[in-house]
């Protein structure tokens, strides 16, 4: 799974990348830090199986702590966008060709009100209109891309397919397409769109195919309630998740120097070496803002992204459904996303097409009862697939 991190410039997106990957990267107080897109892994939680079974699991694609397993996510963070990318402003628009094969995005809007649509720094500026360019920005890239190829669609008998061509690696499915085609009652074969047509095309195959969420960063700042209030009520249909990346970010750094114990996603952290007042004040302010929030958000939006968002579940494959291992004696070694909804032998087509090209019938291993092939999964079921292949 891929999610993309987008938004204007300097409205926190790296900090946030830096926040969910722990990774090192530039972050600064002022538009276009970031250049060359930073990749990473995030991970989202989820409730190990092993407690309520009573055995250790030995976690192989995922990792594995007291009960939680961290299953991961990988993030992409890239350039700042401002209003006219498409027509080459800023760092332009081509660095979004890099998300396109996400499954999501995350638009980091600023709610601090210190930033204006392009980074500059501003006096009660408003969240709404970072979101409201960087949908356009998204609408005038995909049109462009689909401008582009129109003369050579414009050859095909059928739109749909021709469309699904130009748009691989977009991860937009065939049926999408069409529903979005029809919906619009656009022309299906040897189409021939105009630039309106194009861009609602766009905007409605962007609003089916690509889930998006906001992150309304920068939430640790003043006034920022009233600015998050605002949003919601102009967009309630848009899940928008309250954060601060930075206050994320200073808790697990001073995490990883030992400074204190923090679990990502917790609303305390204990304080372990003694510091200085100037650090002890900082640390109050962190601590005040996520007991108040319960956390700081960062946590909440991969998780609520993942899996209230998309729908995700997570399914354990295993081969022993008696002792819950594979082949090498591991214990739930794999936790594996599926879409809530997906079958068993979806599952099997995930692990290997071989497996489910002769799959026969699964296995549920709690239940040890036999499931057929088009059963629909649960969240946390551990399945054994059971096929002819070697
Ligand atoms: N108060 C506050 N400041 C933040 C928060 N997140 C980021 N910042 C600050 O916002 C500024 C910009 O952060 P970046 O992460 O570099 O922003 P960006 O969106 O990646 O910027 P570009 O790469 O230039 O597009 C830095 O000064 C950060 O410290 C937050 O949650 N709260
Ligand atoms: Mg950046």
């Amino acid at each position: 799974m891929l999610i993309g991190i987008i938004g204007a410039p300097n409205k926190g997106k790296s900090t946030l990348f830096s926040a969910i990957t722990s990774n090192n990267v530039d972050i600064a107080d002022y538009p276009f830090t970031t250049i060359d897109p930073n990749r990473g892994i995030g991970y989202v939680t989820h409730k190990c199986p092993e407690i309520e079974l009573g055995i250790k699991c030995k976690a192989r694609n995922s990792l594995c702590s007291n009960g939680t397993r961290k299953i991961p996510i990988n993030i992409i963070d890239v350039a700042g966008l401002v209003e006219n990318a498409h027509a080459g402003k800023g760092m332009g628009n081509q660095f979004l060709n890099d998300l396109s094969s996400s499954d999501a995005y995350i638009i980091v809007v600023d709610v601090s009100g210190k930033t204006d649509m392009n980074g500059n720094a501003a006096i009660n500026a408003d969240p709404f209109n970072d979101y409201n360019m960087v949908m356009n920005e998204l609408i005038e890239w995909l049109s462009g891309i689909i401008k582009k190829h129109m003369r050579v669609m414009s050859r095909s008998e059928n739109a749909a397919v021709a469309l699904s061509e130009v748009l691989t690696g977009f991860k937009i499915n065939k049926k999408n397409i069409e529903d979005t085609i029809n919906e619009l009652s656009l022309t299906k074969s040897k189409i021939n769109w105009n630039d309106d047509e194009i861009k609602n095309f766009s905007k409605l195959i962007i609003k089916i195919s690509k889930p998006i969420v906001i992150a309304a960063n920068k939430c640790d700042s003043e006034g920022a309630d009233k600015r998050i209030e605002s949003l919601r009520e102009r967009l309630p249909n848009i899940p928008i998740f309250e954060c601060s990346a930075a206050i994320e970010l200073a808790l697990i750094k001073a995490d990883a120097s030992k400074l204190i114990e923090y679990i990502p996603g917790n609303s305390n952290f204990n304080i372990i070496e003694s510091v200085n007042f100037e650090k002890m004040n900082a640390l109050a302010f962190m601590q005040k803002f996520i007991s108040r929030n319960n956390g700081t958000g960062v946590h909440a939006l991969l998780n609520g992204l993942v899996f209230n968002v998309l729908k995700e579940i997570v399914v354990y494959p295993v081969e022993d459904e008696n002792k819950f291992t594979d082949n090498f004696g591991n214990v739930l070694p794999d936790a594996i996303l599926v879409k809530n909804g997906s079958t068993a032998i979806d599952l099997a087509r995930i692990i290997h097409t071989e497996l489910a090209n002769k799959m026969l019938y699964a296995i549920d291993a709690r239940k040890k009862m036999r499931i057929s092939k088009e059963q629909i999964l649960q969240d946390n079921q551990i399945v054994k697939i059971v096929s002819a292949a070697k």
